[in-house]
């Protein structure tokens, strides 16, 4: 099979299975666990923050840091297919009791200040406080798009201005950095807290940090156990996540030509809509003509010859390059969609 639903599917590599299985562990709900430490400790010194936490997924990331930074009954200001928003079942409302205020993001759902500015609100005897904003880089549901740095620097420094905290959802953020050809601590400097996964393109089987002051992160791991996401013995875990950090984050730009290489053999099937120049990193969303079979038919269609790939709604795909599928798969996969398409 070449699976291209997600990088979540990545499996471990040989050298992360070696590293579980040496990893010293201890009681990490003690704070005893060396190789958690350890983790931590570098994700914090790679982002250059003062401090990072393991916590199993990047949803439960997201939702520590909205908790830390919110009061009940306040507003978080996000991009209106922001992961937080779309696909955490409102997780947001449900545990730390603020709404969303969705905001349309530009080409590519990339937010710009000015739109954030407007959904910005003092509290009144009407509305909700705003609490938070919240940023994706890169974005998911607009198809793996980067936010420029200075988009991030002008957003944040505006927030601040008004006193608001600034989260990122940077569940893929090494693909951002490695896509603007910068540090990825440069990406994040603009930012109180993110959220990063080890478990996507960086092909850990758990895991994503959350790291920011010190003090966020000593709130952090209390939210944590109030979550149910205090863990024991997981440096067998945190292994894993640090030949993630140390070795997957630099190949890829591998993935991101493979997306682009993908998109390009995609945009000539009659009947896709998709311009390759907007893939800017491993994901690639493609739309179908109407006239076209649909989407959950192509993708069943597709599955036949080998090829997972996901529906989003009726009419559009997500294709996902990772570490797991090479440029030929990546190839064939175009193959199998340009004859299941006209195949009609
Ligand atoms: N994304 C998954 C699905 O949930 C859609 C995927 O296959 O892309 N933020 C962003 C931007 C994400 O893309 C995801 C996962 C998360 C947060 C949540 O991470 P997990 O799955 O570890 O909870």
């Amino acid at each position: 099979m070449i699976d291209l639903r997600s990088d979540t599917v990545t499996k471990p590599t040989a050298e992360m299975r070696e590293a579980m299985a040496a990893a010293e562990v201890g009681d990490d709900v003690f704070g005893e666990d060396p190789t958690v430490n350890d983790l931590q400790r570098r994700a914090a010194e790679r982002l250059g923050k003062e401090a990072a936490l393991f916590v199993p997924t990047g949803t439960m990331g997201n939702q520590i840091a909205i908790a830390c930074h919110t009061k009940r009954g306040d507003e978080v200001v996000c991009e209106s297919r922001s992961h937080i928003l779309d696909y955490e079942m409102a997780g947001m409302s449900l545990l730390s009791g603020v709404m969303p205020r969705a905001v349309p993001g530009r080409d590519g759902g990339r937010l710009a200040w000015e739109d954030v500015r407007a959904a910005i609100r003092p509290q009144t005897t009407y509305n909700a406080r705003t609490g938070l904003v919240a940023l994706e880089n890169t974005h998911n549901l607009a198809g793996g798009t980067v936010l420029p740095l200075e988009a991030m620097r002008e957003i944040a420094d505006g927030a601040h201005d008004l006193g608001l905290p600034v989260h990122l959802d940077g569940a893929r953020v090494f693909n951002a950095a490695a896509a603007l050809g910068c540090d990825v601590a440069e990406v994040v400097a603009p930012v109180d807290s993110v959220m990063f996964c080890l478990s996507k393109g960086l092909s850990a089987p758990v895991g994503s940090m959350v790291a920011g002051t010190r003090e966020f992160i000593e709130k952090a791991w209390l939210v944590r156990k109030t979550f149910g996401g205090g863990m024991r013995q997981v440096g067998v875990l945190a292994a894993a996540g640090i030949v993630a950090l140390e070795k997957m984050t630099t190949r890829l730009a591998e993935d991101h030509a493979n997306a682009r290489a993908l998109a390009t053999a995609l945009a000539g099937i009659p009947g896709i809509v998709l311009d390759p120049e907007s893939v800017q990193t491993n994901i690639v969303i493609f739309e179908l003509e109407d006239g076209i079979r649909d989407a959950p038919s192509l993708v069943a269609a597709i599955r036949e010859e080998g090829i997972l790939a996901i529906a989003f709604g009726g009419r559009k795909i997500r294709l996902v390059t990772h570490n797991d599928v090479s440029r030929a798969d990546c190839l064939a996969a175009a193959d199998a969609i340009s004859a299941a398409v006209l195949n009609r």
